[in-house]
């Protein structure tokens, strides 16, 4: 008999807790179909009082100098690298992405958390002159207050590790709501800053629809940030939702990422690369690649070694080392993704794949084959984010349509050009409108030393992760010292003041 899932609180003011009457949800093995955890259906009340514990943590908090601040982060990337190994199978048996990634994503954890840490020695300010003498002019950093962290189920531990480590170093506390289908590993990220010494109520932690809990936490009048990764249209959603309070909302929404495959590209490294950037994750996540804008004298050949390769690309149990590709991560995602499927079978030519996998394990699960279509710019699957394991072929003529077909859809996440001109490879970097452009290597795997973002609907404008993640999080303060000891009036007094 399977064993009943564990069952999770809310953190509120330190204290993992079930409110009274509370109904539950339970997160899904999208492999097995086994229960993974329980967690609160969570109210509006709950985000009310989760807010409440974080606005009056955050003085305390504020006043830890950041440098404390950072060692206590560098106690949780410790612990988490203890936990790598438990943590990384707790993501691929609730999401459904494979072993190595699964322990690739908490690594990417650990990575930013240390370089979050390390940033509590710096939170640089600026020092400018004066146009006055014997006045100082600087900038300080100053933490928002209460932010709210909305995370994704395609990363669920990376994502809201990137949040939650930026808004600590620099001085906020944080209210947490995890992507429900993901709870677990959301959960399994907040005890361990428990355990690493971070204060209660500084990181509160609530589960519940985003129609009810998110919707009470954007817009509640003490927070100042609400920080989303998600969908477009829920993006919209909150974007507006936040706007009527005025806050600062950072979004970092979808993508249609683009390999362009030149006719000089050394294609057996590009094969590597496609096969990763499409089917790792299954396709699930927002710098996945989905088009392969291909040169036509290349075009035949590369198909042709593609599908010869995905007829021996493992799909199947996440948690086997030998599989490539696991299940998408619910039956939401599978409907999603071949209602897809069937529209691209409407105008584009099936090359691989296409069908939901069947037959013993893989009917506990939702498995759908590595998909390629032949398709031309201007079709649905060309243009929209499916978000699984599906390719859009695009066959161009010249680096010129190349680069006019990558650039005319809505988003600009990340990129990718396979050539072996150099300068044609420059021209690229200057020419894809979007945020992120690969060189001779696949859309995915950002490193978190450099910003992470795109242009056009991808968000709006900000970055998470780099040196930069910081400015989400903090407010400027211009400060200007004055020891003259007399009036010097700016703009007025420049010319003759001695
Ligand atoms: C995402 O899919 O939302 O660059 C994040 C990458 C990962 C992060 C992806 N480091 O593919």
């Amino acid at each position: 008999m399977p064993t009943a899932p564990h069952e999770y609180g809310l953190l509120i003011d330190g204290k993992w807790e079930t409110p009274d009457g509370a109904t539950r949800f339970e997160t899904l093995n999208p492999s097995t179909g086994e229960a993974v955890g329980s967690f609160v259906q969570g109210s509006a009340r709950d985000a009310d009082r989760a807010i409440g514990s974080a606005h009056r943590s955050f003085r305390a908090w504020r006043e830890t100098p950041a440098p404390k601040r950072g060692e206590i982060l560098l106690e949780v990337a410790r612990l988490m690298k203890r936990s790598k190994e438990e943590l990384g199978r707790t993501v691929t048996r609730e999401m459904g992405k494979v072993i190595a990634e699964g322990l690739g994503e908490v690594q990417e954890s650990i990575d930013f958390i240390e370089y979050m840490a390390g940033e509590g020695r710096r939170l640089f300010g600026e020092t400018v002159p004066s146009e006055l003498r014997s006045k100082f002019c600087l900038t300080v950093r100053q933490p928002k207050g209460v932010v709210v962290c909305i995370s994704p189920w395609n990363f669920p531990t990376s994502i809201p590790n990137w949040k939650i480590a930026a808004a600590l170093i620099t001085g906020n506390t944080v209210v947490f709501k995890p992507a429900s289908a993901t709870a677990k590993c959301g959960a399994e990220v907040v005890k361990l800053y428990e355990e690493g010494g971070v204060p209660p109520g500084v990181l509160n932690f609530v589960t519940g629809s985003g129609g009810v809990v998110g919707n009470a936490l954007i817009e509640d009048p003490r927070v100042r940030t609400v920080s989303f990764t998600g969908g477009v249209d829920t993006g919209r959603e909150v974007y507006v939702r936040g706007a009527r309070g005025l806050k600062m909302v950072h979004l970092e929404l979808g993508g249609k990422n683009p390999v362009i495959l030149m006719e000089d590209a050394d294609l057996s490294l590009a094969l590597e690369g496609v096969l990763f950037g499409a089917f790792g994750t299954a396709g699930q996540r927002c710098t996945a690649t989905s088009r392969l804008i291909v040169h036509t004298k290349v075009h035949d050949e590369f198909v042709g070694r593609l599908t010869d390769r995905l007829r021996r690309f493992p799909v199947g149990d996440p948690l086997d080392p030998a599989t490539a590709m696991g299940p998408v991560a619910s039956a939401d995602q599978e409907r999603k993704v071949l209602d897809y499927i069937a529209i691209g079978e409407k105008d584009s030519t099936l090359q691989f794949g296409g069908h939901k996998l069947t037959g013993g394990a893989y009917d506990r699960g939702h498995f759908i084959e590595p998909t390629v279509f032949e398709t031309h710019h201007g079709s649905r699957i060309s243009k929209e984010e499916i978000f699984g394991p599906v390719l859009s072929v695009i066959r161009v003529a010249d680096y010129a349509e190349a680069v006019r077909v990558a650039n005319d859809v809505e988003y600009g996440l990340s990129s990718a050009i396979y050539t072996r001109d150099v300068n044609r490879a420059f021209r690229a970097i200057d020419d894809l409108e979007a945020g992120i452009t690969y060189i001779n290597a696949p859309t995915i795997g950002a490193e978190v030393q450099l910003p992470f973002g795109g242009v056009k609907n991808t968000g709006n404008g900000g970055r998470e992760a780099g040196s930069v993640a910081i400015e989400e999080f903090t407010e400027i303060k211009s400060v200007f010292v004055d020891f003259s000891s007399k009036l010097q009036r700016a703009q007025i007094d420049s010319e003759t003041a001695e």
